[in-house]
C-alpha cells in the first residue's frame, strides 16, 4: 500500500509560498492540506479561501480543506469554488453530518468526516459510507507543534475496524505531530494519509525531498492493517 504524503500549508514558510509549494511538488507529497479555522470552533484563526484560490494557480496537486469551524455548510462551496477536491469538517460541529457530505458531494468535491481526540468513534459511524475519508485529529485541533495524544492511535484501529465491518475502502488520514517516530505507528494502526507538519515535513532539519523519503522509508516495513 502507499501511503499519501499530505502536507500542512499552515506550516510552511508563508512569506515564500510560491517555492514552497514548488519545492513540496517536487519532493513528492501528494496532497497540501490548508488548516480553515474560525476562532470559535477552534481558539485560533487559520488560512481562507483566498491562500487555495492563489496556490490553486501554481500546482496540480490535490488539495484538502479541513475546516475547524463552527459552520461547515455555510463555508464550504467558498473552498471547492477556490480549488479543493476533498472538504473535511468536524463531527462535532455537525451532528447530522449526512446533509452536509450530500452538499459537498453536489459542489463536486468528496466530503471527509473529522474527529477530535476525545470524540468517539461511534459519533462517525452513521456517516462512513457519506464519505471518502476519516480524518483522525491526532492532536487537539487548533495549532501545529503539540504532542501526540497516545490514545488516539487505538482509536485509529477502531475506525479501522468499523470499516471493515462496514467493506468500506475508505482512506483514514491521521493529522497532528505526524513525527517520524509516530508516522510508522499510524500507519500500522491503519492510517493511508499523513498530514505533516513541523514535527516531520516542516522540521526545516531536513529538506521536504529527505522528509518525504524519511517518511516513506519509515513505513515501508510497517504491516499493512487489516482495512486497508
Ligand atoms: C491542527 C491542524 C493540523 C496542523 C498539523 C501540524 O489544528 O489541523 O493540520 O497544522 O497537524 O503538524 P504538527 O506536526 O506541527 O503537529
Ligand atoms: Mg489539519
Amino acid at each position: 500500500m502507499r501511503i499519501k504524503v499530505s502536507a500542512s500549508v499552515l506550516c510552511a514558510d508563508l512569506s515564500d509560498l510560491a517555492s514552497e509549494v514548488n519545492e513540496l511538488e517536487e519532493a513528492g507529497v501528494d496532497m497540501l492540506h490548508f488548516d480553515v479555522m474560525d476562532g470559535h470552533f477552534v481558539p485560533n484563526l487559520g488560512l481562507g479561501p483566498v491562500i487555495v484560490e492563489h496556490l490553486r494557480k501554481l500546482t496540480s496537486l490535490p488539495f484538502e480543506a479541513h475546516l475547524m469551524i463552527e459552520d461547515p455548510a455555510r463555508y464550504a462551496e467558498r473552498f471547492v469554488e477556490a480549488g479543493s477536491q476533498i472538504v473535511a469538517a468536524h463531527v462535532e460541529a455537525v451532528p447530522d453530518f449526512r446533509r452536509l457530505a450530500e452538499q459537498i458531494r453536489e459542489l463536486g468535491a468528496s466530503p471527509a468526516i473529522a474527529l477530535n481526540p476525545d470524540t468517539p468513534v461511534e459519533r462517525i459511524e452513521p456517516f462512513l459510507d457519506e464519505v471518502s475519508q476519516v480524518l483522525v485529529m491526532t492532536v487537539q485541533p487548533g495549532f501545529p507543534g503539540q504532542p501526540l495524544v497516545k490514545h488516539t492511535i487505538t482509536k485509529i484501529r477502531k475506525v479501522g475496524d468499523a470499516l471493515l465491518q462496514r467493506n468500506l475502502q475508505l482512506d483514514i488520514a491521521t493529522d497532528g505531530n505526524v513525527s517520524f517516530e509516530n508516522a510508522p505507528v499510524m500507519v500500522s494502526a491503519g492510517a493511508d494519509v499523513l498530514v505533516c507538519g513541523t514535527s516531520s515535513l516542516f522540521s526545516r532539519k531536513v529538506s521536504f525531498s529527505e522528509g518525504v523519503r524519511l517518511l516513506r522509508e519509515g513505513v515501508s516495513g510497517v504491516p499493512e492493517a487489516p482495512s486497508s
